[in-house]
């Protein structure tokens, strides 16, 4: 079922082989421009045609009435409730510790630096709902945002047919029980364009969406695209594209597991990337025969086939784990498994990868939703550079600069040298007219 890729006797560039889909986000950032511009330039009837035409309905009043996001909470399923709010304790519980202190260094007597952490103000969390819903995604983008103590947050989510042209009622309901009361049933780059530069979200232009200083989460290429455009105009956190599962594996995993890891994230999405990493042919062996068992048993039967069936899928084949551990690092996978002898220090070694699950108790299903871990993680390959969603994800780092006089006055010459340097005397200036008359 998966393809197989030999690396055994070793490749000089193994980034080159492996599988991984080519997405060309910059064509979709072409499609999607007028219709950010149509948004930035007439607002709510452009943000309204588009979810017609995207979404095949839209609310006359864009924004979710507070009493509907509070209903949604009453609606839910008892067990969906005590499950979504052990996902919102445990993650909570990681971020809190996540949380930075302000800290002063004193660089000389008289002279400190104190890197002060101050959130952003408002933060827009993008929450998709195509062909999954994705209540989950709500508690890992809050919850970081929370812990930061960012002040306003505005959770966007596509229209839903099924719920009267309201986001998905669960995703409604999460809203609810993180305490978010500012909701707008749209989605797509116009609800990304929304966020951006603000719109009235009501016919007469009543209420307003205020534009936010930063947008975070997941969506499909047209959200990610519109994500690019607007870099710059708002902050973004990072570009996602399809989701992904590596597996580094030896003869001492279960097939069985594997496969169910491998199908659990080729569930989300035809374009998903589900790759096995191991030296052993016969676990790669083993592995093949249970996808062709546990496949045809799996609810989306088609999606997850063609997931894996695709070039971006695959075994790869490695003379030892050694060898695996420089293939899984060129990879950088979104989510990494380690289900082999000794796997913590295996995991230990690894440099690059969104989020690390190790030994055979901890799939990345927990990940998704209760380990506390967050699940808005670097796919294609920015694990090499970036890391998932967190509380630093919200915070920005601004230097106070303390200078008594003396202090200034005793490094004064450093800085009209390298101001002299530069050719800014000005600069030399600005510090020497403070000492004017006095001998350095
Ligand atoms: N695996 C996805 C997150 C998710 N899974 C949400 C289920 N629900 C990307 O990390
Ligand atoms: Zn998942």
């Amino acid at each position: 079922m998966l393809n197989r890729i030999d690396l055994r006797g070793g490749v000089r560039d193994p980034r080159r082989l492996l599988p991984r889909a080519q997405l060309d986000v910059s064509v979709a950032v072409e499609r999607i421009r007028p219709l950010v511009e149509a948004v930035r330039d007439h607002g709510y009837p452009a943000i309204r045609e588009a979810s017609e035409r995207f979404d095949g309905v839209s609310p006359e009043v864009l924004r979710v009435p507070a009493e509907v996001i509070a209903e949604a909470e009453g609606t839910l399923d008892p067990q969906v409730r005590a499950a979504l709010l052990e996902s919102i304790t445990r993650a909570r519980k990681v971020h809190a510790d996540q949380r930075r202190t302000d800290h002063t260094t004193q660089v000389v007597p008289g002279g400190t630096v104190t890197e002060r952490w101050v959130p952003v103000d408002r933060v827009g969390l993008y929450v998709p709902g195509g062909l999954a819903m994705y209540p989950s995604t709500v508690v890992m983008n809050v919850v970081p945002a929370q812990a930061a103590g960012v002040r306003s947050l505005v959770v966007v989510s596509p229209p839903q047919k099924e719920n009267g042209g309201l986001p998905d009622q669960r995703v409604l309901a999460a809203c609810a029980l993180l305490g978010v009361d500012e909701v707008y049933a749209v989605g797509g780059a116009q609800a990304v364009a929304m966020l951006a530069y603000g719109a009235a979200v009501d016919p007469e232009g009543a209420l307003r969406c205020d534009p936010v200083d930063m947008i975070t989460g997941p969506g499909n290429i047209w959200v990610t695209a519109a994500k690019r455009l607007l870099r710059g105009v708002v902050g973004i956190d990072a570009e996602a594209g399809p989701t992904e599962i590596a597996i580094l594996a030896d003869d001492t995993a279960d097939p069985a597991h594997v496969a169910a890891d491998l199908i659990s994230q080729a569930e989300h999405d035809p374009l998903a990337a589900s790759v096995l990493v191991t030296p052993s042919v016969a676990l790669a062996d083993a592995v093949d025969t249970e996808l062709a068992r546990q496949v045809p048993a799996t609810k989306h039967v088609e999606r997850v086939s063609t997931a894996l069936g695709g070039e971006q899928s695959g075994i790869v084949l490695v003379d030892d784990l050694e060898a695996g551990l420089r293939v899984v690092d060129a990879y950088a996978a979104e989510h990494l498994e380690i289900q082999t002898e000794n796997a913590r220090e295996w995991a230990m070694r690894v440099r690059n990868a969104g989020a690390i699950f190790v030994g055979a108790w901890a799939p990345v299903s927990l990940g998704d939703y209760c380990a506390g871990s967050n699940h808005v993680l670097p796919t294609g390959g920015c694990a090499r550079h970036s890391s998932g969603l967190s509380v630093q994800s919200f915070l920005r780092g601004v230097h106070l600069v303390e200078y008594t006089r003396e202090a200034l006055r005793e490094v004064a010459p450093h800085v009209v040298t390298l101001a002299t340097v530069e050719d800014l005397p000005a600069h030399g200036q600005a510090v020497s007219v403070r000492f004017a008359g006095e001998t350095p």
